[in-house]
């Protein structure tokens, strides 16, 4: 008689955060063991079948005491702000380093939260595909580049598989006019992560993380996870001018006040990096 294969857990980092806490519940399988980590403990019931493990990700040794027996790791664990860079670079640069080495020791996929703002300083209106050129809108964006960057590097040298999403504004619901484009639900959101987990031949990929919304500005070429199913134009009645228009910096990229913040450059930058290649659609 065989012994039955015991199944290799599933590690999410930043399990604490907002979207961490989220996940933890929508993850949960009776068939999929979970370690759940960050610097501070969640502040709710662990769900059925995890355990918590403590680890602060700028620090490699504690990254490494997680284990290295994952089947895969879903990686939330972050500052999510713009700050000064000696905040980002611990949490972000740092520890989505170690998290790397920590997957590629264990030959486990990764699932990486990028954002919207490692492509920030596009123009509003303007409809990108996953290629597009990485124009991050600050040091947090930049964190997010350095790790959709990362993934590739650790593809085409280690072979390593993951999927990056550039997510949106994944919260509850649009409160202002910027989410009509940027939305991405929770439940869109867990659809995505489960469609990257579940591929076949998941290679390394880049989804943007959005909704089904009629005023995105990101082009889904592929489809992980099925279609989505939630829609901000739902909200298009109860939205206001926020923020994210209240100064013409602001108002003008996709990035919103992320762009805005530390901005002192005179006038706006050139919509095109590569002036010979103007309107090559590559954003
Ligand atoms: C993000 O990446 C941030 O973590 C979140 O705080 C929001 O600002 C979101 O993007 C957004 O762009 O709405």
């Amino acid at each position: 008689m065989t012994e039955p294969t015991e199944i290799r857990p599933l590690l999410l980092t930043g399990a604490s955060g907002a979207l961490g806490r989220v996940l933890a519940a929508r993850l949960a399988r009776a068939d999929r063991p979970m370690v759940l980590s960050d610097i501070v403990e969640p502040a709710y019931d662990l769900p059925p079948n995890s355990r918590f493990q403590a680890a602060d990700l700028a620090d490699r040794e504690a990254v490494g005491r997680l284990g290295t027996d994952f089947a895969a790791i879903v990686h939330f664990g972050a500052a999510s702000t713009e700050q000064d860079f000696d905040a980002i670079l611990g949490p972000n640069i740092l520890g989505t380093h170690h998290i790397f080495d920590l997957a590629r020791a264990g030959r486990a996929r990764v699932i990486f939260a990028s954002s919207n703002h490692a492509i920030g300083f596009h123009r509003r209106g303007v409809l990108l595909d996953e290629d597009c050129d990485l124009r991050p809108d600050g040091y947090y964006g930049l964190s997010k580049a350095y790790g959709e960057l990362l993934a590739r590097l650790y593809w085409d040298k280690h072979g390593l598989e993951s999927l990056s999403i550039r997510i949106g504004s994944c919260i509850e619901q649009p409160t202002d006019v910027r989410h009509l484009s940027t939305w991405l639900s929770h439940c869109d959101l867990a659809g995505i992560i489960e469609g990257g987990l579940g591929c076949s031949a998941l290679g390394c990929r880049i989804a943007w993380g959005v909704s089904r919304n009629a005023r995105s500005w990101w082009r889904r070429n592929e489809v992980i996870g099925g279609e989505p199913v939630d829609e901000a134009e739902a909200f298009a009645g109860v939205v206001v001018s926020g923020a994210s228009e209240a100064d013409p910096v602001s108002a003008r990229y996709q990035g919103g006040t992320f762009c805005a913040a530390g901005y002192d450059r005179d006038g706006f930058a050139p919509d095109e990096v590569f002036v010979w290649r103007g309107g090559s659609g590559k954003g």
